[in-house]
């Protein structure tokens, strides 16, 4: 078969056709190649970059090399601040942030990490997954950005000094502690009379180990695969808050791809983020007995004092009051009632 005949053939006849002739299923995909940018803040050997590595594989499998993403761990792109701008001019055209850092720019999205809002994991992934994600994901859409349907898992945070483990709110009092970029976190900390300071994950180890911050709150599978427990010796197990890490996507960039390539993209993304839920899960039961090894001493306090001292402080009646009633409905109604 000559090369004009089998080209007319594979227009005529379709995918089904190429491949009943042999023909490689890579001209199913547009003739243009995309090679696009994954950053991320955490170390390469964190679950979420495991799995971004393998579905960036998968991708490139699926569309015969049309669609190329680059995955960078460990903000190597730049602080979070700085690849939200980078994702937002499209520099970088995907980047996973937390919804509590992304409020900088969506106010909405932080309200999944109202302290103390959910008890467990079920719920957690019944509320991101059904009516309060939704919500998060629509305010999200109206900037210019795109959302993948499944949160990524970052965790339950916990609370690690150098100095003194967290056994009541007592201990919050002057604590010099290192918190995310995000007026939600610093209220928090604020409320609970700690004296928080804002800082990119990417300087976190350093400023723990000059002593610039004697504590940060962060789920045990980042405090394990960024060795945090090298300048923290304590660890209070608080799980103070629930965090995870939108998958998000310059729109421009997305409108740019052919629709089948975004339905592998997106297929291949949102499977890995439930492959690296599952992984964190894990990881964050098991990781206890591992820290202890590694020198890191753990408690679990009683949190209900803790609780009682935010609402005390009027820290949920402040949040409910920014985030409207409306919102603060779709919480309750996902985790009960917060009042
Ligand atoms: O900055 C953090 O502490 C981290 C890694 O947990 C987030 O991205 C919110």
């Amino acid at each position: 078969m000559t090369l004009s005949r089998r080209s007319f053939m594979l227009s005529t006849t379709g995918i089904a056709g190429a491949a009943m002739l042999g023909v490689p299923l890579q001209s199913a995909f547009a003739a243009k190649t995309y090679r696009y940018k994954y950053a991320n803040n955490l170390p390469p050997s964190h679950p979420m970059n495991l799995r971004a590595k393998e579905m960036a594989k998968k991708i490139a499998d699926e569309t015969d090399g049309a669609f190329k993403l680059q995955v960078f761990p460990s903000s190597q792109l730049g602080s979070d601040t700085e690849t939200l701008n980078q994702l937002r001019s499209g520099a970088v055209e995907f980047f996973t942030l937390s919804g509590l850092i992304l409020s900088t720019l969506v106010p909405a999205a932080a309200i999944s990490g109202i302290g103390f809002a959910f008890p467990d994991y079920d719920t957690v992934w019944k509320s991101m997954d059904g009516k309060l994600g939704e919500y998060i994901r629509g305010e999200i859409d109206k900037h210019d950005l795109i959302v993948m349907e499944k949160i990524w898992d970052n965790g339950f945070r916990e609370i690690t000094t150098s100095t003194k483990p967290i056994n009541g709110p007592e201990d919050f009092q002057d604590l010099k502690i290192r918190v995310p970029v995000s007026p939600l976190w610093t209220s928090m900390f604020k409320a609970l009379q700690s004296a928080p300071a804002s800082i990119n994950f990417n300087e976190v180890y350093s400023a723990l180990q000059t002593k610039v911050v004697d504590a940060q709150e962060n789920p045990l599978a980042i405090i394990q695969t960024a060795k945090l427990f090298e300048v923290q010796k304590y660890c209070s197990l608080t799980n103070h808050m629930w965090d995870g890490f939108w998958f998000l996507g310059n729109k421009a960039a997305w409108d740019r791809l052919p629709k089948d390539i975004q339905a592998v993209v997106s297929k291949h993304i949102n499977e890995a983020g439930m492959n690296e839920r599952k992984d964190v899960h894990a990881l964050n039961d098991e990781l206890q007995k591992k820290l202890t090894e590694e020198g890191m001493q753990f408690n679990t306090p009683d949190v209900a004092p803790i609780r009682a001292q935010l609402k005390k402080a009027g820290f949920y009646s402040e949040w409910k009051g920014k985030f409207g009633d409306q919102a603060w409905a779709i919480l309750e109604d996902s985790v009960g009632s917060l009042a």
